[in-house]
């Protein structure tokens, strides 16, 4: 049985590869060019929605702005007259395409028709559309189409193809139609597929069509609409949210950031603040470190970064958005060469300290965190031939590789300067001799830490009854079985006391208040010894990658790992609280190196 493990991974990859060829379709192979080139781009959410700005009739009205018609069930009849106030006298197409420019972004995806079904440029299918329905009567899309042309910006555009609150036949309105007495065929026939032909027609060439959350729609109406788009624009990609997987490539959740190196194409759309559409009470504004922390945590991960602004009804993207933005393309003037048309790290898993970006024979260390003392890499088997700072590329680094084959372990040594180049990411690049080659197993890091993910956990099952399932961002939800567990083996360098540290995360499903349940008793099994513990709500910190989900600490004892090798570690629950149907929800188990052993009570120290 030991014996034939192996054969047994091999046999199941190659029927696996010849079940699903990778043969990609070269038709979207070369759409996608320019778009992995790009890697950053600008998500504009402007609509009639700027104008209530997130308050109806005086009363604030929670969530996201855009969604103030569906929120406070604003009847169709109502909404309309908002069409008479859009006046964005202050709009400026050169100017907000510049400030793409100057942010580093390569295209610029613009909402032409949200949710609540008005259009953003100027259309003969429907007089619900900015230049018939406004006192402004400007087709922006024009403006910013010759705009972006001029500077050399992929101009997109956002429709909402399910959803649409103000036509009779589309999706979401319940508060002024009946949902049952719905032809959504006739809505997909009379007004989305003519919009669809309008925007790919009368707008120059488009980069992308960026659809959105899609109910009800079939696999058929779906892939009509992509036929739709590719027989108009071949080179105009769409968005996986186009629904049943027809899409070009794929979008991550709203503000979610995948735990993991992705092996296909994909992009994360995310706020600056909390809304897409302008609130002027949203003041939540992320800091210019998280923004460049995401934009090349995502690159790492073979993603690209959709970062929104939410313009006002009088047509100004505000202030603290431009002023980020701003930031974000002074580190990229100095770092772009790691991010545009960056490979994933040959790495699977995330670091603490940053992230790494790839191109033919060069590798880029994202270092968000500027090491005490020399920077250490476990596991790069390639030779480096020379490694420096982007931000002082005149003066290259020294460094040392070292490989110790009985622990079979390499590393990389670099000696870095005492200050970083840049407060937010220093980037050092590395010139390899031929391709990355990775140990891409579980282990280890230089400072002692061991860092498991459940993404890379084998999950054991108690029965099929069990709900467990392990969400992009990497967390164990659903975790109501005390008989279920999460199982790893990883490598073990140096061995030592650790401690068993628990991040528990925040459930992304509930709205608002507390979304986070504790009270579980949880042992963990390393290396044959065994602690039990409970998860407590002490210790709570934002998660640097996705700062929306906070993760929660518990230590819950300490276990000796005296041998290197393969240690076995399974996390399993005693007793799960479920009280508020969240269960334990698991990001990380970590063992980190106990320093120091306990101090001696002080009264036997000071005799
Ligand atoms: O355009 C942005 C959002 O308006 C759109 N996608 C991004 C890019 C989006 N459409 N639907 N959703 C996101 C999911 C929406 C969920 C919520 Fe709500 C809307 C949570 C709070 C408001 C629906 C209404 C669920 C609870 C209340």
């Amino acid at each position: 049985m030991r014996l034939l493990r192996p054969f047994r991974s091999l046999l199941i990859g190659l029927l696996a590869a010849s079940l699903c060829p990778a043969q990609p379709d070269p038709a979207r192979e070369k759409r996608l060019g320019w778009w992995r080139e790009a890697r950053f781009g600008m998500f504009i959410h402007w609509g009639l929605y700027a104008v209530p700005a997130g308050e109806w009739k005086g009363k604030p009205i929670a969530g996201i702005g855009e969604w103030i018609m569906n929120r406070a069930k604003i009847p169709v009849r109502e909404y309309e007259l908002l069409a008479g106030q859009f006046n964005p006298v202050k709009f400026n197409a050169d100017e907000w395409v510049r400030l793409a420019k100057e942010a580093g972004q390569k295209y610029i995806v613009i909402t032409s028709k949200h949710h609540d079904g008005f259009a953003m440029f100027g259309s003969q299918v429907s007089p619900y559309n900015i230049v018939s329905a406004t006192p402004f009567k400007r087709d922006v899309m024009k403006e910013l189409s010759a705009a972006c042309q001029k500077q050399g910006i992929k101009l997109c555009f956002y429709y909402s193809q399910s959803q649409d609150w103000h036509h009779p036949d589309g999706l979401g309105n319940t508060w002024d139609y009946d949902d049952s007495k719905k032809n959504f065929p006739k809505y997909l026939n009379e007004l989305v597929k003519p919009h669809v032909r309008e925007i790919l027609t009368n707008y120059g060439p488009i980069g992308l069509i960026w659809f959105d959350t899609p109910q009800r729609i079939t696999r058929a109406q779906s892939q009509e609409l992509a036929d739709l788009v590719h027989s108009i624009q071949p080179d105009c990609l769409v968005s996986g949210r186009i629904g049943n997987e027809v899409g070009d490539y794929q979008s991550m959740g709203d503000n979610q950031i995948p735990a993991r190196v992705m092996s296909y194409d994909w992009e994360s759309p995310v706020t600056l603040n909390d809304t897409w559409g302008f609130k002027k009470d949203d003041h939540n504004w992320k800091s210019t470190r998280t923004l460049i922390h995401q934009l090349v945590d995502i690159a790492s991960k073979n993603g690209n970064y959709l970062l929104n602004v939410g313009p006002t009804a009088e047509g100004v993207i505000p202030q603290p958005s431009a002023d980020r933005l701003r930031e974000v393309g002074q580190w990229i003037q100095v770092n772009g060469e790691a991010v545009y048309g960056a490979q994933p790290s040959p790495y699977p898993y995330e670091f603490e300290w940053g992230s790494i970006t790839a191109k033919p024979g060069k590798l880029y260390l994202h270092l968000t965190e500027w090491p005490k003392r020399d920077f250490m890499l476990y596991g790069l088997k390639s030779k480096v031939t020379s490694a420096r700072l982007l931000a002082q590329p005149g003066t290259p680094l020294k460094f040392a590789q070292i490989q110790d084959r009985t622990a079979r372990l390499n590393v990389l040594r670099i000696t870095l300067p005492s200050a970083a180049p840049d407060k937010d990411v220093s980037v050092v690049a590395l010139e390899l001799a031929g391709k990355p080659v990775v140990d891409t197993g579980l282990a280890q890091q230089p400072d002692g830490k061991v860092s498991l993910s459940p993404i890379f956990a084998e999950v054991g099952k108690a029965s099929s009854n069990s709900a467990i399932s392990i969400d992009n961002r990497g967390v164990a939800t659903r975790w109501f079985n005390p008989e279920d567990k999460l199982s790893w083996k990883f490598r073990l360098y140096r061995g030592g006391t650790f401690r068993v540290v628990l991040v528990s995360s925040e459930s992304r499903g509930a709205a608002g208040g507390d979304n986070w349940e504790g009270g579980h008793q949880v042992t963990v099994t390393a290396g044959g010894q065994s602690v039990t513990g409970a998860i407590n709500d002490g210790d709570r910190r934002p998660n640097a990658r996705n700062p929306r989900w906070r993760d929660v600490y518990s230590e819950i004892g300490r276990v000796s790992l005296r041998t290197q090798g393969m240690v076995d570690l399974t996390v399993k629950a005693e007793s799960i609280a479920a009280a508020k149907k969240m269960g334990f929800t698991l990001r990380e188990v970590q063992l980190v190196k106990a320093q120091d052993p306990p101090a001696p009570p002080a009264k036997k120290r000071r005799r």
